[in-house]
């Protein structure tokens, strides 16, 4: 039986909105763990990770906001991730805020070079959250992951990974919302972006599968890094930063399927979910049936596809 640790990462210190702590509760509430469970996974829920001792840390962009406590979870959730990683097949992590990810990809990325593969991040998302403590103007450190996790320099302060993904093997699909410092260092570093208008112009599924032909020639391992807003705000409210014009349902789930059918994903995020900004659940219900759908689910037991 293939097995999944659910591992939940309260933190909201990367946004200006509050709620996002209340994330984890919401996806164990919306039934994540016997819904993975039905699908003929044997699903652990490890709790959820606790910061580290946060030292007081000052930096010269005054923007900056909770330093210590990003550090702090970073440093923890790392650890944490890298340890999932060893002890199952698939560990999942609720956020949280996007910042979660700068320990969560850290951690995976240690185990694939333990491993000798290469990792690979599927990042879904309105935005590419490519700032580094020097860049970003908003000060909130859920925009700063990928710059890290990428080993970009500006981050000050923060552990050193043992390991850093290279941005070659980042796909981004979804984005609509990028920041000028972003937009120059996106390019330069040779992150693929597939953004709203290429969606619009070629769909997902050929996006997706060139990605995936990638990592499977590469013999990589896959991170999926899944942020609400990502999804249209329509049908995923729940989320601070919402960016009209987003991913439709079935393109998310197209997503999904195509992603379990590949048989390549090896860990997942589930991040911003903040349940205080929800209507009726629904997005915590959506967010819940989007990994379901990563995970196995499928409308019919056989292919029946006669055409
Ligand atoms: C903007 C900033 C962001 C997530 C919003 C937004 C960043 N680029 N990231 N939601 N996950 O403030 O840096
Ligand atoms: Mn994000
Ligand atoms: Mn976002
Ligand atoms: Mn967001």
């Amino acid at each position: 039986m293939k097995t999944c640790q659910i591992l939940g990462i309260p933190t909201q210190s990367g946004t200006s909105e509050r709620g996002c702590i209340m994330g984890p509760t919401a996806f164990r509430i919306a039934g994540l763990p016997e819904i993975l469970r039905n699908l003929g996974w044997q699903v652990t829920d490890v709790g959820d990770a606790v910061p580290a001792q946060a030292a007081a840390i000052s930096h010269p962009n005054p923007a900056v906001r909770n330093l210590d406590a990003i550090i702090a979870w970073t440093e923890s959730v790392t650890r944490k991730a890298y340890e999932m990683a060893g002890s199952c097949d698939l560990p999942i992590f609720l956020g949280g805020d996007h910042s979660m990810s700068a320990g969560t990809i850290c951690g995976m990325a240690r185990r694939a070079q333990e491993l000798g593969q290469p990792q690979f991040v599927l990042w879904l998302d309105a935005h590419t959250d490519l700032h580094t403590l020097h860049t970003t103007t908003s000060g909130n450190l859920h925009g700063t992951p990928v710059a890290y996790f990428t080993g970009q320099p500006g981050f000050e302060g923060f552990p050193r990974p043992a390991a850093f993904v290279d941005p070659r093997n980042v796909c981004m699909m979804g984005i609509r919302s990028v920041d000028q410092a972003e937009k120059r260092h996106v390019a330069d570093i040779g992150i693929t972006v597939f953004d709203m208008r290429a969606i619009d112009e070629h769909g997902i599924v050929a996006p997706l599968n060139s990605f995936l032909q990638r990592v499977r020639q590469a013999n990589g391992r896959l991170h999926v890094s899944l942020d609400v807003d990502f999804l249209d705000p329509e049908i995923a409210p729940a989320v601070g930063t919402t960016v009209c014009g987003g991913a439709t349902f079935r393109e998310a789930h197209l997503i999904m399927e195509i992603l379990h059918d590949s048989g390549l994903v090896t860990s997942l995020d589930l991040a911003e979910l903040n349940p205080f900004l929800d209507v009726r659940a629904k997005t915590a219900r959506l967010m819940t049936d989007l990994a379901a759908s990563l995970l196995g689910r499928r409308v019919l037991e056989h292919k029946t596809r006669t055409f």
